[in-house]
């Protein structure tokens, strides 16, 4: 087995999609939450000066959905051929653009700005995207893409507690219940419910 550090501050954002599937993968693993008192000396040393960070035997890796990528290869969550990693890679950055712009409307300094994005987003952008995941769920049997658990569900679940928060819509599973069944989906494995528990008590 391989030497296995895993780097992320001490919230779900972009790194519980890794913690999930190095569970998922029964792979012990380090996981270290980094506080934000000790980012500033740990920062210089990972590979853009961001975290979520892998490091495998030594090496950091960066980038949370490429190490998804890499993990659900490992674990048999990628698609049969290369048509259908495309579908799933298609599906993941659809997620992830959401998020993106959920994220430009949260982080946006000017309190103004940031006030009159949310509402415009609100009602002109977010419901039509959301609506769209929606339809890509259902079209696949309730996970994200190629009508079957895949790592791009790992991506999803990881991520949804912050997405909810940036959206600001609380209840964001309620109103889709096929986001439920993604979420489902994962936490379900008896693996990462070992996980979920080891996970409380840190
Ligand atoms: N594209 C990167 C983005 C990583 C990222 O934005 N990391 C943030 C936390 S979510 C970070 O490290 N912020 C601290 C900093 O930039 O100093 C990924 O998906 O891993």
């Amino acid at each position: 087995m391989h030497d296995v550090k895993f780097y992320y501050f001490p919230v779900k954002g972009l790194g519980e999609c890794v913690r999930l599937l190095l569970s998922y993968g029964g792979q012990d693993f380090e996981d270290n939450r980094v506080a934000m008192e000790d980012w500033p000396a740990f920062k210089p040393s990972t590979p853009f000066g961001q975290m979520p960070v892998l490091e495998i035997d030594g090496k950091a890796y960066a980038q949370s959905i490429d190490i998804s990528r890499y993990l659900g290869r490992k674990y048999g969550l990628s698609g049969v051929d290369a048509e259908e990693d495309l579908e799933i890679d298609q599906n993941v950055d659809f997620v992830n653009d959401i998020r993106a712009k959920a994220a430009a409307v949260q982080y946006e300094a000017n309190a103004e700005l940031k006030a009159r994005n949310h509402a415009e987003f609100s009602k002109n952008v977010y419901p039509v995207l959301l609506e769209k995941l929606d339809e890509i769920i259902k079209k696949n049997n309730g996970h994200i893409a190629a009508g079957k658990l895949t790592w791009a569900d790992f991506v999803f679940a990881g991520m949804f507690d912050y997405l909810k928060m940036m959206l600001r819509i609380p209840d964001l599973e309620k109103k889709y219940p096929s986001y439920q069944q993604v979420i489902d989906a994962v936490y379900s494995q008896p693996k990462i419910q070992a996980y979920v528990k080891k996970a409380q008590q840190l």
